[in-house]
């Protein structure tokens, strides 16, 4: 059994110090005389790297030494964020650091705040995998992490005159967290011709030919575990032109354009990171993307299996790839068609390998979320695969006819293949098919899977091919990173930090609930990140909020579902009702900053509207006089990890108001609570658990339950739709124009009052203003209130992603945690 470690780190700061100063001299060839921030940012990063390299190669040698099962995680989204201060967190060596850059005149803070973020993702499922990464690598899990290496992650978000404006996010001038690895390359093939030809045996076989190749080139970023010496990899992958740098004979015929035509071509492939959330659009440059993904890192899993000489029969007992979402469930056809048309494997053998190899995770069950893919673009990028599906969908549609015999319409709602004009790929249904367990990310996200979108296949495969594992987060960077002075609170109550390694023992500190100076010290912490927030409001918007106002939070992706709308709807409801009050009685009001963050999909309108409508309350409600300090309202630009981190750690109530039966989960949920923030959400998602750990009284639950919400929707369209009076007093305000031109925001008004409210945000608004009402009364407690905060977070420890990958380890992938060799 292994105890306790030393991972190569420094023997002290001097050690440390020397590192720095020998990477800012040589590798960056600067003089100590003009080293600035960044370079000591640089250097300071490529000293630790250099020490996570050693026990990366050392995990890697373990791993293949063990040869045990491993797991791949393919996600085409990983929203890393910074890794200085995790590295230097999870090695334990962050006083010695900021004692060593103290030394050499520099703030750790300052330091830590030179880096990009690594923003390969849109929001939840890109951090969910952020925090799988860690968590695995934590549990010393033998895993890898495959992606793209967008040159450019999400766009920049600025706010001009109240507009988002995209800006792209170029984030990879100077990325001292990659290796680039010139040697490990796959060609990878597209468009062409299949024809059949004859193997040594006699046997046709199918021959795929001709089109297009790029190379593939391997980047890999070192993953270390929290307290211990496993540091897992996270392969992204790059593309290049495969004919090399440019064409010759046109560059000698002086054709300098297009001789790198090629080359920029290829490049494409991993040029962007498409910026929709729980949005597909059938671009064939994005199915590009999946396919150059998958093939590239199934080319090199299987390398990696072929060197053990196993019979392919035991691929699955060494191999687990789990599928995050839809977005690599070519890899199903990919590995099929590996075995058949160049291992020689006959079908059924095949097929019985993929399907007891991969596992897929479905995260949404928004309609417009599903990926299909038209048949006609599948049959020119990726001939050999279409006939490879229609194969599958063939023996899958048979085998339902053989149990459900005579049911065409069955067929055809499990089909693949959608009979629609033009035919299309149902991506989600070929990842069912191709996999041994699907899982939703809560508990009512996972039934309601089995109930509406997949309901058919669990009569056909049976209940136990789908299974729920909730969602959940890293308490490394959501707590001790982020949170630094209440985790070491925590730390004195739990006696140490394990909690960070098992988070259920953050139960410990409910028996410190009547502790006074801890409690004091509990309010202190929260107080001093909301005046760290308040600083930065001051410094992004120039807006001054008071840090002793209630700060209420909603930071998350733009979206109708998400329901910002209803929320900025609130705010001019409650801008309203101080208006009409006396300055007496506005005197009694609990002062708020209203907080928004988020980015809307470039192309979505209406998302673009809400933004737009926050702006301008803010500017009319944080210059209105009779308000004062009472309300204030801010949009902080670019919301992105890094600012999850300051932000999440100040809120005292945030807002996870979704649509009963929309948002899967939702994570930042969960950090908020972690941080002793409370919430005012929906039955919906995760918030339906967390209110199940740490008690209905300690949450603000409001609106209409997930089995509601059809007949609602019904009724709007066939009944008389009542728009709340309340909400109709906003809707005027509005189109008076007090909030700027009415006709900017009368989509957002038509949405609700003539279109249908398909997110029921008038029936929900009463129960919304209401339990609004509940937290400001519940806030001018504060003893109460800093009561259900550290209940709250006492009984978090659910929710920790170390949580959720033991259950993915032993339910779905089958794998073990590898022994690390060091000992005390
Ligand atoms: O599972 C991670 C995360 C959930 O917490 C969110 O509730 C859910 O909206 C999000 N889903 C997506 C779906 N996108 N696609 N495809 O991002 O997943």
């Amino acid at each position: 059994a292994w105890t306790k470690h030393q991972v190569s780190g420094f023997k002290d700061k001097d050690e440390f110090e020397s590192e720095v100063v020998r990477h800012v001299e040589t590798t960056l060839a600067r003089s100590m005389f003009n080293c600035d921030e960044s370079a000591a940012y640089s250097a300071a990063s490529l000293a630790f790297r250099d020490r996570l390299i050693l026990e990366w190669n050392r995990t890697q040698q373990r791993q293949t030494f063990a040869d045990s099962k491993r797991v791949y995680y393919l996600s085409l989204e990983f929203l890393m964020g910074r890794a200085l201060d995790n590295a230097m967190l999870n090695i334990g060596l962050k006083d010695v650091a900021k004692s060593g850059l103290s030394e050499l005149g520099f703030r750790i803070e300052d330091i830590i705040e030179q880096e990009h973020d690594a923003a390969l993702g849109n929001g939840g499922l890109g951090r969910l995998a952020a925090c799988f990464l860690d968590s695995l690598a934590s549990l010393n899990y033998p895993a890898w992490g495959y992606g793209l290496r967008y040159r450019y992650g999400i766009f920049k978000q600025e706010i001009i005159d109240g507009y988002q404006v995209e800006v792209p996010d170029y984030w990879l001038d100077f990325n001292p967290w990659e290796f680039p690895r010139h040697d490990v390359t796959v060609d990878i093939q597209f468009y062409g011709y299949v024809h059949k030809v004859q193997d040594e045996s006699g046997r046709f076989v199918s021959r795929w030919e001709g089109g297009e190749t790029v190379k593939a080139v391997a980047y890999d970023v070192p993953i270390p575990g929290y307290d211990t010496p496993s540091t897992n990899n996270l392969r992204l992958w790059s593309s290049k032109a495969a004919s090399g740098e440019f064409d010759f004979q046109k560059f000698n015929n002086g054709e300098y354009e297009s001789s790198v035509a090629d080359q920029q071509r290829a490049e494409t492939i991993s040029a962007v990171l498409y910026p929709n959330d729980n949005l597909e659009r059938g671009k064939e440059l994005r199915l590009k993307q999946q396919y150059f993904w998958v093939a590239a890192s199934l080319y090199d899993i299987v390398r990696r299996f072929k060197k053990s000489k196993r019979a392919w029969r035991e691929f699955p007992d060494q191999v687990a790839i789990q599928l995050n979402d839809t977005h690599p469930t070519l890899a199903i056809v990919e590995l099929q068609r590996i075995l058949v048309d160049l291992e020689g494997l006959e079908w059924d053998e095949a097929w019985n390998i993929v399907t007891a190899t991969f596992g897929y995770t479905n995260h949404t069950v928004l309609p417009e979320a599903l990926e299909k893919w038209p048949v006609g673009l599948f049959q020119h990028l990726l001939p050999r695969h279409l006939q490879i599906i229609y194969d599958i969908n063939l023996f899958f549609l048979q085998s339902v006819e053989r149990k459900f015999p005579g049911d065409r319409d069955l067929l055809r709602r499990v089909s693949i293949i959608e009979e629609s004009q033009p035919k299309m790929v149902r991506m989600a249904f070929l990842a069912i098919v191709g996999s041994h367990k699907v899982n939703g990310v809560a508990e009512l996200h996972s039934d309601l899977i089995k109930t509406t979108i997949f309901k058919d296949f669990v009569n056909i495969f049976g209940v136990d091919k789908f299974t729920n594992v909730t969602n959940g987060i890293t308490p490394r960077r959501w707590l001790h990173q982020a949170n630094p002075r209440l985790s070491a609170l925590i730390k004195s109550k739990v006696g140490s930090l394990d909690f960070l390694k098992d988070l259920t023992l953050l139960n410990k500190i409910e028996l410190s609930i009547n502790d006074k100076e801890f409690r004091r010290e509990w309010a202190d912490i929260k107080y001093s990140n909301k005046v760290r927030l308040a600083k930065h409001i001051k410094e992004s918007t120039g807006v001054s909020v008071d840090p002793s106002a209630l700060f209420d939070v909603q930071v998350k992706r733009i979206h109708e579902y998400k329901r910002q709308q209803l929320n900025i709807f609130g705010v001019i409801h409650r801008y309203l009702t101080l208006k009409a009050q006396s300055p007496e009685e506005r005197k009694k009001a609990q002062p708020r900053v209203t907080i928004f963050g988020g980015k809307a999909a470039p192309g979505y309108w209406m998302a673009k509207q809400i933004i737009h409508l926050i702006n301008t309350v803010g500017n009319v409600v944080n210059n209105d006089k009779d308000i004062g300090d009472l309300l204030k309202v801010v949009f902080l630009e670019d919301y992105n990890v890094s600012k999850a981190e300051i932000i999440t750690p100040a809120s005292d109530i945030s807002e996870h108001i979704s649509t009963a039966g929309t948002e899967a989960s939702g994570t930042s949920n969960m950090k908020f609570v972690l941080n002793g923030g409370l919430i005012i959400g929906t039955c919906d998602g995760a918030n339906i658990e967390i209110t199940r750990e740490i008690g209905e009284n300690n949450i603000f639950l409001f609106g209409n339950l997930a089995e509601d919400v059809e007949d609602l929707r019904h009724s709007h369209t066939y009944g008389n739709h009542q728009i709340d009076p309340d909400l109709a007093k906003v809707f005027e305000e509005i189109e008076k124009g007090t909030f700027g031109n009415p006709h900017d925001f009368a989509s957002l008004i038509s949405a609700v009052r003539d279109h249908g409210d398909y997110y029921l945000v008038s029936d929900d608004f009463r129960s919304y203003i209401e339990t609004h009402a509940l937290v400001d009364e519940a806030y001018k407690n504060q003893e109460e209130w800093i009561t259900k905060s550290i209940t709250s977070v006492a009984r978090m420890g659910f929710f920790s992603s170390d949580r959720c990958i033991n259950e993915y380890a032993e339910g779905i992938w089958n794998i073990e945690p590898l022994k690390t060799q060091t000992k005390d």
